[in-house]
């Protein structure tokens, strides 16, 4: 239904170019969009919110993201979503390694939630009575009230419901930020991001628009685990009792893992994310503590928001780019060879030795012009 609808609009545009006949055609069109996105900024009263169109989102387990179209459909509207956290016990590696994690709907990262520029979010937060600690939600996204943390403050058995007005287009953190224990609860896997799409989509900042055929999200973590005497990665009955030695090695500043999506290996071998030779595909990557490099080996940022700001124009033929914590980035490419692509945070030890490293199973033809082996390895 999406993609029938984008191609339909951009054969339209296609089209519009070689007929100048067409042009009285789309200039009232053109001017329309204008003014629908004019109208679409404008404060609205409280019975003008209460008007607008509901629409009620289920959030999908990241790397995937929720059925969205890119071009928004008609005038603002209220975007539902509902968040319920989950303290649970999580395993990092193959090792066996735990954390009590803290998790926006069980996973780390938490969703991704996908809105339009001047759409107005409405979360409903639960802290369901079988968790122990209080919680909050802090939106990069948002304006006022601590991205509103400060109305969000639930303890066990409570919820909240938070409605924010999606004004800047881009990719934006969103954390847990409880009064006196931010860093623990974030680096407990409390995080996740929105996508506050243009009104018209991705574009790449001169008219040529970039329109997706599959987006992923990878939510990157470090995580700061405890050792016993002998090195070895200490277990703890509940978060509360690893807390005072968790805050101990946080404090040195040095992860003992560093993940994609909640573990070692969580998006590698049989989880890795799948493409096709020609496929358009966003990677939607936040750190919401630490810097971090993206390098998908083999490949490229055709366009890359690294910052994930949509009104900026995007880099273009990027090798790394680099995000910095608290952050949500962007980045475009099209596939253009088959194969096992690793993408990488490229400080290569947080990759290799810590774990934050993905793979991209990538089906199609091969390109002997873009690459062939001259000679095998061959004794000389
Ligand atoms: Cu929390």
């Amino acid at each position: 239904m999406t993609e029938t609808f984008h191609i339909t609009r951009r054969n339209i545009l296609a089209g519009a170019a070689f007929a100048g006949a067409l042009a009285p055609v789309i200039m009232p069109s053109a001017a329309s969009a204008a003014e629908e996105k004019k109208a679409a900024a404008k404060p609205l009263t409280s019975a003008e919110i209460a008007a607008l169109p509901r629409v009620k989102v289920d959030l999908v387990k990241p790397p995937f993201v929720h059925a969205h179209t890119q071009k928004a459909e008609g005038g603002p509207k209220i975007v539902e979503f509902t968040l319920t956290i989950k303290e649970q016990k999580m395993i990092l590696d193959d090792k066996g390694t735990e954390v009590h994690a803290m998790t926006f709907n069980g996973s780390v990262p938490g969703p991704l939630m996908v809105v339009h520029q001047d759409d107005y979010v409405e979360l409903t937060l639960i802290n369901p009575d079988t968790n122990e600690l209080q919680h909050n939600i802090d939106f990069h996204s948002a304006t006022g009230a601590l991205g509103g943390g400060g109305l969000t403050i639930v303890n066990p058995g409570e919820k909240a419901i938070l409605r924010f007005k999606a004004t800047k287009a881009g990719v934006f953190v969103y954390h847990c930020a409880p009064p006196g224990m931010v860093p623990w609860h974030v680096t407990s896997g409390m995080n996740g991001a929105i996508m506050v799409l243009p009104r018209e989509g991705l574009t790449d900042g001169h008219g040529k628009e970039l329109v997706y055929d599959k987006v992923y999200y990878v939510g990157e973590q470090d995580f700061y685990i405890p050792r016993d005497e002998n090195g070895n990665f200490k277990k703890y009955e509940s978060a509360g009792d690893a807390m005072a030695d968790t805050l101990e090695v946080m404090r040195k500043l040095t992860p003992s893992h560093i993940v994609f999506n909640g573990a070692v290996g969580a998006l590698t071998g049989e989880h890795a994310l799948q493409a096709a030779v020609g496929e358009k595909v966003l990677i939607v990557h936040s750190q919401a503590n630490r810097d971090t490099r993206p390098h998908l080996i083999g490949g490229h940022g055709d366009y890359v928001w690294a910052t994930g700001k949509f009104r900026n124009p995007p880099d273009l033929d990027q090798e790394t780019w680099f995000i910095p914590g608290g952050t949500a980035g962007a980045a475009f490419y099209t596939f253009e060879q088959p194969g096992i692509y690793a993408y990488v945070n490229h400080n290569l030890i947080e990759a290799f030795e810590l774990g934050a490293a993905a793979h991209f199973k990538v089906t199609g033809e091969w390109n002997n012009n873009l690459m062939q082996a001259v000679l095998a390895p061959s004794s000389i």
